[in-house]
């Protein structure tokens, strides 16, 4: 069977979402396309456009569920609108995908958390996309096969081209940092237990935000992770990952390009931005969750995890301001959330 799938929220990541449901993804067709913004809506939609009258073009989710036009959603609309879309896709029985951040802060990922649990299954994913990366992968397998010894510390570099002006410490943390939160979550299978934030010399060619930041957090057994977030960086798009161990050492995500040497010099290409440096691991989240909802399944991170990197996020923000160590405050985990795997098989 072939699962129809709504595209809500027709910008950078709902375009490429919808690109790759009809071209690059096997059982699944785009069957709507949804913006407040119709004439983008349709715009995007005719990228995808082959079968008679689809993707059918609506301006909300209400109108999407009235007409029964899904049966799984991609919802690719900025964070702050996922909660009210996520409550009434929950309400309606629909499956979704939901980029990140699941919500813009932990309350009201917690309301989302709350009302998955009360329809009695699983029905999100969040689109934390590095855990179909790769490296990610393999990062996970030698951290999980003691080869190396015990894993003691982790290093992540996140640098982006540019932010946009309006960018701010804030979101940094919520729309950045946010992916080393669930990294973090994903290579050690611990919470975050505390998270501090130290800022030093600061670019010149930045906005509002305040860039690069340091920020160091810490998990249950006590293993210390830091991130430099620079998202005015110039250079091009780079994630990478150095993890160390007892005995050694594993560095993810430099020189997955090809090295051309020519007039005098040897490099390798530095990717332009996240979808194509993540293009793999986008078509893969996108394969196994399609394949996963046909079975009434999700194949990677939960709501759960969604909202305990809001609360990450949360003390991110608050130690921008304070200076100090601030406490993850993570509310008790439901038992419907310890059965669940949380992360690609
Ligand atoms: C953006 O929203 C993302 O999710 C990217 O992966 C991240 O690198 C970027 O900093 C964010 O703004």
């Amino acid at each position: 069977s072939e699962l129809r799938v709504a595209v809500v929220g027709a910008g950078r990541m709902g375009s490429d979402h919808v690109d790759r449901l009809a071209h690059h993804t096997l059982r699944s067709r785009v069957s709507a396309v949804v913006d407040v913004d119709r004439e983008r809506a349709a715009a995007v939609a005719a990228t995808a456009g082959d079968a008679a009258g689809e993707p059918q073009v609506f301006s909300s989710v209400d109108e999407l569920l009235t007409a029964e036009a899904a049966d799984a959603v991609v919802l690719a609309t900025p964070g702050f609108l996922h909660e009210e879309a996520l409550l009434k896709l929950l309400d309606a029985g629909i499956p979704a995908l939901c980029e990140k951040p699941l919500t813009p802060d932990p309350d009201s990922a917690l309301r989302v958390v709350e009302a998955e649990v009360a329809a009695g299954r699983q029905l999100i994913q969040v689109g934390f996309m590095r855990r179909f990366d790769a490296g990610y992968r393999r990062l996970k397998d030698a951290i999980a096969s003691g080869e190396l010894g015990e894993l003691l510390m982790l290093h992540h570099q996140h640098r982006n081209p540019e932010a946009p002006a309006e960018f701010t410490d804030e979101m940094i943390i919520h729309d950045s940092v946010v992916h080393e939160f669930d990294a973090v979550r994903y290579f050690t299978g611990e919470e975050i237990t505390d998270v501090s934030v130290r800022i030093g010399r600061t670019t010149s060619r930045t906005g509002n935000v305040r860039d690069p930041q340091l920020v160091t957090v810490q998990t249950e057994s006590g293993l210390l992770a830091t991130v430099e977030i620079f998202v005015n960086a110039q250079i091009g798009y780079q994630v990478h990952t150095q993890a160390t161990f007892e005995n050694g050492l594993v560095k993810i995500g430099e020189g997955s390009e090809v090295e051309v040497t020519t007039a005098g010099r040897t490099g390798v290409t530095v990717d332009a931005g996240f979808v194509t440096r993540f293009r793999d691991a986008y078509d893969l989240e996108v394969q196994q969750w399609v394949d996963a909802t046909l079975r009434g399944e999700i194949a990677g991170p939960s709501a759960w995890d969604g909202y305990a990197t809001a609360a990450c996020c949360a003390a991110g923000v608050a130690a921008q301001q304070s200076r100090t160590v601030e406490r993850v405050a993570l509310a008790p985990k439901p038992s419907f959330y310890a059965a669940a795997t949380g992360s690609p098989a």
